[in-house]
């Protein structure tokens, strides 16, 4: 394994100074020496991938020097876009250093949404026509191969990629903590949210440890798992899938449990939604302030004033909570919606140690979902 500290300095060393992107698990190490170790100024955790791309790009054109850009394999569908007609030698060229963590990678164990992903990933690549190269925890000296990766960005004046695997950074602990010390849990707060539900009420719940939390609790209490969709990939996403469901389905209330950064990744979907005019949808934001499921880098979340952005776009009613207590009144009141509402609820980072993982797979639980609503499956129809 190496430290964070040896590819940081080398990086330092080739001219980079600044840095951005959105944190994955497996690159948590970095990304949080990143962040404990580079000015506010000169590091940036990006809204989405996309957004990485096109910050470097800007940085690059106002000072000359490429910067890093870091990732998951989940967001390249993300900064494709800004990749290819933006940092493209065939558009802008613009030189910078991509650390994409390589989830799924074949012959290593990994969750359903990162299996094709990880599959597909290097070929994905050389469809780009992006040079990369592996960092592998034997290497002994993977200095020379982020020497070697700045070379062929220079020279080419384009994006060049450093594919990292699983176990090639060491451990290294945040230090700077943003988040609220107040307040209840995410799981905590999800309880009570459930409890509150009506027996039709459907949940559709984030990428994350929310949403694993929800299948325990669904566990707990003896309950099967059809009123919930797990959205275990498509950061961002949930809160359109909630709405694709609460606008062909009058007759349930749709809740969708979203986090912060997740929320923020695809911000525009608030705007839509709350042009809407569905009275059946409520959208539940928990709000730590941290991208909490991959290892507590800070979002933006506690400085922004959710509510009010809510309201701007058109949610019937918009309010943000801290208490238990508060969160049962405005469940409540909720019985009387006329549009879409939208609860944040603050709440502190972490989770429990003994957090456990989905045993039914994605397709089950759609099946499950769908077979809850009465829906005949295509498949079913077809036949
Ligand atoms: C497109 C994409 N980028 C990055 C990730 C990695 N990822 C998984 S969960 C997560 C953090 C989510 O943060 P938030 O929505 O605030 O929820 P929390 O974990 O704090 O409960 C990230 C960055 C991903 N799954 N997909």
């Amino acid at each position: 394994m190496i430290s964070p500290k040896r590819v940081f300095d080398t990086i330092r060393d080739q001219g980079i100074s600044f840095f951005t992107g959105v944190p994955d698990s497996l690159l948590k190490n970095f990304c949080a020496y990143v962040t404990d170790h580079v000015d506010e100024q000169a590091h940036v955790i990006a809204a989405n991938e996309g957004n990485a791309i096109a910050l470097a790009a800007g940085w690059f054109m106002a000072s000359g020097e490429p910067t890093l850009v870091y990732m998951q394999n989940s967001g390249l569908g993300n900064a494709i876009n800004p990749l290819v007609s933006l940092a493209d030698p065939e558009v802008y060229s613009i030189p910078m250093l991509i650390m994409i963590g390589w989830r799924g990678e074949p012959g290593k164990p990994d969750e359903p949404q990162h299996s094709k992903q990880g599959r597909i990933l290097t070929e994905l690549l050389d469809v780009l026509q992006l040079p990369w190269f592996v960092l592998d925890g034997s290497l002994e000296e993977p200095e020379s191969v982020i020497v070697r990766a700045c070379q062929v960005l220079r020279k080419r004046m384009m994006p060049v990629v450093l594919v990292v695997k699983s176990g090639f950074f060491s451990h290294y602990s945040l230090q700077k903590e943003s988040t609220t010390q107040c307040c209840i849990t995410r799981e905590k707060a999800m309880e009570i949210i459930v409890d509150l539900l009506e027996p039709g009420d459907l949940v559709v719940s984030t990428t994350g440890k929310l949403s694993r939390e929800l299948y325990e609790y669904r566990e707990a209490r003896g309950e099967g798992h059809g009123k919930d969709f797990l959205t275990v990939g498509s950061m961002g996403h949930v809160s359109s899938i909630a709405m694709g469901i609460a606008a062909r389905r009058h007759d349930r209330r749709v809740i969708c449990f979203d986090g912060d950064g997740a929320a923020i990744m695809h911000m525009g979907a608030l705007a839509v939604i709350g042009q809407s005019g569905l009275n059946n949808l409520i959208h539940v934001i928990f709000n730590n302030g941290a991208h909490d499921s991959v290892g507590g880098q800070p979002t933006v979340g506690l400085n922004i004033d959710i509510p009010q952005i809510a309201k701007a776009c058109g949610y019937r009613d918009a309010r943000s909570v801290t208490e238990p207590d508060s969160i049962k009144d405005f469940m409540n009141q909720l019985r009387f919606a006329n549009g879409p509402a939208l609860l944040e609820v603050r709440i502190k980072r972490g989770s429990r140690k003994d957090l456990g993982r989905p045993k039914t797979t994605p397709l089950e639980n759609r099946d499950a979902f769908m077979g809850n609503l009465g829906v005949v499956r295509m498949e079913e129809s077809d036949g």
